[in-house]
């Protein structure tokens, strides 16, 4: 927390004696230190995905703002750090007070893409150090950062208008924050001491129970599975992820641990994680505008083989071979091989805030009785000994990257 005073000029005091307010009072604004994103264990910023998971490297991710809660000063301003290698906003939509204590509420704004951010309001994404005042007469009324990609990247915004105003991440919709800011003579709660501690207690907690207890396994068939955990706090929603996948013991798949089957087995991966969304990609991702189908991490796309979808809505693909398990990691004019699951994706039914979890989705809160069945697993089934790499499209980056080793029954 730094806090600087200035001694008014003469003619700030001039002004403010007319406005009947001591003269003597210097200006002080105090700068108030968050964090945005978390991840465990903190290292090998930069690395491949396949460094980090040979090394255990960022596996936990926490989507949330720590603390998430802050009560300020009006004039005070908030600095947050970047702490993660994942992407994230620091984003402040209009969100106009009521004029009279007791009125209701004018509309607000609706939640757009990361892209269009703040558009309706100035640009797109907002200067560093920018002013928060959804009244528009001391500042911006929306004030996004833009994407912070780069571990301890810093975004300060000020708040020149008294309110409480909710927060947000543009990429992850269950991530908020809430920011007081109060009268420049209100008691505050908290130190910064307090929000520091605050904030490691709040990461540890939302990574607490990633994986559940009792991942089922099911008879002859293996699964993988992908977690995370969803807390709510009086500041709002945040959430933490392991950005592995794992097996139906809990135990995370790597290729020095790869998940064995057998030939002719079928392999169920069953996303778990009540908000993030995850891709089963084996071959050339379809996030690249290179591979032979390429409409980004939601299409379900099989090049080698029939697919289709079940009663129960998963969708199920057959790996018939050839097919080459470096092509994702090599690949050239001759890669034809693609599989992919589309995106995994827990229903807004089965969400805690019903919130859509991608950045531009609408919100959503749909009767449990008009959903379809949740897209949140995908069948697979192994015709050929081989071992088989495969990716989360959107989250190799960090790790999330699975082994498979098909083997021969003995005697085949
Ligand atoms: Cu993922």
């Amino acid at each position: 927390m730094l806090t600087i005073c200035s001694i008014p000029t003469t003619a700030q005091r001039l002004l403010l004696a007319t406005a009947l307010i001591i003269p003597q009072l210097a200006f002080c604004q105090t700068q108030w230190q968050a964090k945005v994103g978390v991840q465990f264990p903190d290292c090998l910023s930069g690395a491949t995905g396949d460094q980090k998971l040979a090394s255990g490297c960022q596996a936990e991710q926490v989507m949330a703002f720590v603390p998430n809660e802050i009560w300020i000063h009006q004039n005070d301003s908030i600095t947050w750090t970047h702490a993660t290698d994942e992407g994230h906003t620091v984003t402040f939509l209009y969100q106009p007070q009521p004029a009279t204590v007791g009125a209701p509420y004018p509309a607000a704004q609706q939640r757009p893409s990361g892209a269009v951010g703040c558009t309706a309001y100035g640009g797109a994404t907002s200067a560093n150090n920018s002013a928060y005042d959804p009244s528009g007469a001391n500042g911006l009324q929306c004030v996004n950062s833009g994407t912070l990609a780069n571990n301890l990247d810093t975004y300060t915004i000020s708040f020149p208008l008294q309110g409480n105003y909710k927060f947000t991440c543009l990429i992850h919709a269950s991530m908020f924050g809430t920011v007081h800011v109060l009268d420049p003579s209100a008691t505050l709660p908290y130190q910064q001491s307090a929000y520091n501690a605050q904030a490691v207690a709040q990461a540890a907690n939302v990574l607490d129970h990633l994986i559940p207890d009792n991942l089922p396994s099911n008879g002859g068939n293996p699964r993988v599975f992908t977690a995370g955990h969803v807390v709510a706090t009086g500041g709002g929603w945040q959430y933490g992820s392991l950005f592995r996948f794992v097996d139906a013991h809990g135990n995370i798949i790597s290729q020095n641990s790869p998940l064995i089957v057998h030939k002719g087995q079928t392999v169920e991966f069953t996303n778990v994680d009540p908000v993030e969304p995850h891709t089963i990609t084996f071959g050339c991702p379809t996030d690249d505008s290179t591979c032979p189908q390429s409409p980004g991490p939601g299409g379900f796309v099989d090049t080698n083989g029939p697919l289709g979808s079940a009663g129960d809505g998963a969708h199920f693909a057959v790996m018939n071979g050839p097919f080459d398990p470096a092509d994702e990691q090599h690949r050239d004019a001759g890669s034809i091989d693609q599989i992919n699951s589309g995106l995994l994706i827990a229903q807004a039914q089965d969400r805690a805030n019903g919130a859509a979890p991608l950045s531009g989705t609408p919100p959503t809160s749909v009767p449990i009785a008009q959903v379809s069945p949740t897209l949140n697993r995908f069948r697979l089934t192994f015709n050929t000994v081989g071992k088989y790499r495969f990716i989360c499209e959107l989250h190799d980056d960090l790790g999330m990257i699975g082994w498979v080793n098909v083997v021969p029954y003995q005697g085949d």
